[in-house]
């Protein structure tokens, strides 16, 4: 059975071991998502290429979801100190890397996933002193970049226009950008720790949710929940990161295994997120009776339009940095022609 309260047993951080040297030849690295998830099939592969590159030199410990804790703010700090060297970060990565919020803009990345990810794993991107410098002024390295597949919201109510989202309490991870997103939409947003999702929609304490189709097949909320709308309003993005003092004082030869290793990682995180999504959404159909709807681009289009001016808002919350790594994102999709979520 799914995890349904994920909160109830989990170890504390200590737990883990965490206090060993953060140049050690064990490369820990948490997961935001459990076991199933895409991010867990990512750091499989991911480990299996650094230790088959580094010839058992080094050795990567996977820590899912609930093994370092439950709150994201733990894992994050986790990373930060270099009691764990690599971990994914996402929505609720806003706290602690404000700028991170770029990834959860809605109507920006291009239609197509791959061009997503081959984008935000471009030298241009990943390396811009933006980027770059929004993470290491907070002790962190981005080494990447995971889109998991559109965010599809649901709810117990058909969702077509903004007028059906009115004071709907749709549950967001916590970043500021995007409850003033939904708050734009016309929704009232709230937010719930991941592990503690399931009940809260169960229980209608949260009346709508916002995944990723694997993630909602994995959690199981799709059996507490009785439609599913495909918007294609954005993509689910995560930030790989590293601890910067671990990153500085890897080898020539790990620093080398790691770059290869992110390189492959780009095509194959996109092969697994495409089959995990479509796998899941197999399952959701087979096991429940659960209404499927895809927006047509007219309706798609009133909440384009809602989302327009959420980009300023960034722009506002974030500074000038968060502009420049915005602007650089746009620019690289203007030029590799890619079709945009962006629209006209
Ligand atoms: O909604 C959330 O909180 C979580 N969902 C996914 C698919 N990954 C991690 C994230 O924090």
């Amino acid at each position: 059975m799914q995890m349904r309260n994920i909160v109830i047993g989990v170890t504390a951080l200590g737990m883990v071991g965490v206090a060993s040297s953060a140049f050690a030849d064990t490369w820990r690295f948490g997961l935001e998502e459990t076991e199933g998830s895409v991010q867990y099939g990512y750091a499989e592969e991911f480990k299996k290429l650094i230790e088959e590159k580094t010839d058992g030199d080094v050795t990567v410990q996977l820590l899912p979801y609930g093994s370092w804790g439950s709150n994201y703010s733990a894992l994050y700090d986790a990373v930060q100190n270099g009691a764990i060297q690599i971990g994914f970060g996402s929505g609720f990565l806003g706290g602690t890397v404000p700028e991170s919020q770029l990834m959860s803009l809605n109507f920006v990345m291009p239609n197509d996933q791959l061009e997503t990810a081959k984008i935000l794993n471009s030298d241009a991107f990943l390396k811009s002193d933006a980027w770059q410098q929004s993470f290491r002024e907070r002790g962190l390295v981005p080494l990447g970049a995971l889109p998991e597949g559109y965010q599809v919201w649901t709810a117990n109510k058909e969702i077509r226009t903004p007028a059906d989202m009115q004071g709907l309490q749709i549950r967001v991870m916590d970043n500021s950008l995007l409850r003033k997103t939904y708050e734009a939409y016309g929704a009232s947003p709230i937010t719930i720790a991941y592990g503690e999702l399931y009940s809260a929609l169960q229980q209608g304490q949260a009346e709508g949710n916002i995944q990723p189709v694997f993630a909602h097949e994995n959690m199981g909320f799709y059996e507490v929940q009785d439609y599913m709308i495909f918007a294609d309003q954005s993509q689910f993005v995560a930030n790989l990161m590293a601890n910067e003092d671990w990153y500085e004082g890897l080898s020539d030869d790990q620093r080398k295994a790691l770059d290869a290793t992110l390189g492959e990682m780009v095509q194959k995180g996109h092969d697994i997120q495409t089959q995990f999504n479509s796998e899941r959404l197999d399952t959701i159909k087979e096991k429940s009776d659960i209404n499927i709807i895809h927006l047509n681009d007219e309706e798609r289009e009133q909440f384009r339009e809602l989302a327009k001016p959420i980009r300023q808002v960034y722009v506002d919350m974030v500074g000038e940095r968060g502009k420049e790594a915005l602007d650089i994102v746009l620019d690289q999709i203007d030029k590799a022609g890619a079709g945009s979520d962006q629209g006209s």
